[in-house]
């Protein structure tokens, strides 16, 4: 089983990432995680601190000479703003303590603050923030690079752009790029309307101003997928809910689409289910096509050979520079929040996290059906099933 464990805190020394599962003989070096890490830094309404990270991937297991070894691939990203916190994120007791620096007792509304002081019995809400920051995505999107690399080598592709931000809609063009990255990550907000762009930035800019942030909503597509990832039989192995399930663990986000999403449920039948024909040049499909796919590549838990086309919702960051009625929880007298550093939007960034994330399931998916130790044994299953594919009779 594929699987990803993250530890570290946002201002501790660094971010740890284990990728497990992995066949060995999978080419990998640095760069192929770092370009990922410095697509997540990207976008236009970040806060001062991906100023001072420029985040960079030491491997520290399960790769040598520029190839996997089919152990776990253990990885650290410094946090460069370390040196600034080392005294108040010290790990060693200190006896006689003064008053600790930066304490947090004035919950955000909407943040896990409060529920991580009550749950954890912490009177300092730092304690929880720190692990809550979405600082860790930095993490999954370090493992989920090793998992496109891997999904690259069966010519399995993923994009992401931002179709929403903060009231904000971007229009599709009738015809989408093949590759969308090269086109989105050339924009400040990974959008491919640069019209909707400029009005994103001015809100952008307004709640900044205004002290306030902003949400919105970010398209991952999933080329090349065969058909046949997932599984109908059993609830836990839908396709579908373990997407929605990775990607709902992104931190802030409210909401996942599946194709037409939530637009499914107001149309009827007709006008939501995608027709098929044949067609032999489609062998990843089964040597069919739908006239349309609107269901996202995936029907009843399991992919269909169409694009996998997901919708991602965020919410506004809960840190206001123009804070929140709370409660000061050593007085328990009414206050406002606390307005920590921070970011006015995320959206962007939340856009290649939701891209890491996907890649990571569809390649746990990828490895659950083909299994293999070795990329060699993983393509030769991989090999046998597509043969089949295109072998089959009508019967
Ligand atoms: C975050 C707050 C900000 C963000 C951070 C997530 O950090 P700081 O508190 O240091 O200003 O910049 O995001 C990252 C550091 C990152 O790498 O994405 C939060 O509270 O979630």
């Amino acid at each position: 089983m594929l699987r990803i464990t993250t530890a570290g805190e946002s201002h501790g020394p660094a971010l740890i990432s284990v990728l497990e599962g992995m066949v060995a003989g999978l080419p990998l070096v640095a760069n192929d995680v770092d370009v990922e890490l410095g697509r997540r830094q990207q976008g236009y309404g970040r806060g001062r601190r991906m100023k001072i990270e420029s985040d960079h991937v030491e491997f520290l297991s399960g790769v040598r000479g520029g190839q996997t070894l089919g152990s776990p691939i253990a990885m650290m990203i410094q946090n460069r703003d370390w040196k600034n916190w080392q005294e108040i994120m010290d790990p060693a007791p200190r006896p006689g303590d003064p008053e600790r620096k930066r304490v947090v007792t004035r919950p955000r509304p909407g943040h896990v603050d409060l529920s991580g002081m009550l749950k954890y019995d912490r009177d300092d809400a730092r304690d929880v923030l720190e692990r809550a920051s979405a600082r860790e995505t930095t993490a999954r999107v370090a493992a989920a690079a090793i998992c496109k690399r891997f999904l690259r080598e069966f010519d399995i592709t993923l994009g992401s752009h931002i179709i929403h931000l903060g009231g904000v809609d971007a229009k599709r063009s009738s015809r989408m790029p093949d590759d969308i990255n090269a086109v989105s990550d050339q924009s400040q907000l990974r959008t491919l309307d640069p019209d909707a762009e400029k009005e994103m930035i001015e809100r952008i800019d307004a709640a900044k101003a205004d002290g306030n942030t902003l949400g919105g909503i970010a398209e991952v597509v999933c080329d090349g997928v065969p058909v046949g990832l997932g599984s109908h039989v059993s609830w836990d192995r839908k396709l579908d809910g373990r997407l929605a399930a990775a990607l709902m663990s992104i931190p802030a986000v409210k909401a996942v689409e599946i194709g037409l999403g939530v637009e499914a449920a107001k149309r009827k039948g007709s006008d939501v289910h995608d027709e098929i024909d044949p067609d032999d040049s489609n062998v990843k499909a089964g040597r069919v096509r739908r006239r349309t796919n609107r269901a996202g590549g995936l029907e009843g838990g399991i992919t269909n050979g169409e694009q996998i086309v997901l919708h991602v919702s965020m919410k506004p960051i809960s840190t206001l520079m123009r804070p929140l009625g709370t409660i000061d929880m050593k007085t328990r007298e009414p206050a406002q929040a606390v307005a920590e550093r921070s970011d006015v939007t995320a959206v962007p960034a939340m856009g290649v996290i939701a891209e890491a994330m996907t890649a990571f399931i569809v390649a746990q998916a990828f490895l659950e059906k083909f299994g293999g130790d070795s990329l060699a044994e993983t393509r030769r299953n991989y090999s046998s099933y597509i043969a089949s594919l295109g072998d089959r009779k009508g019967r």
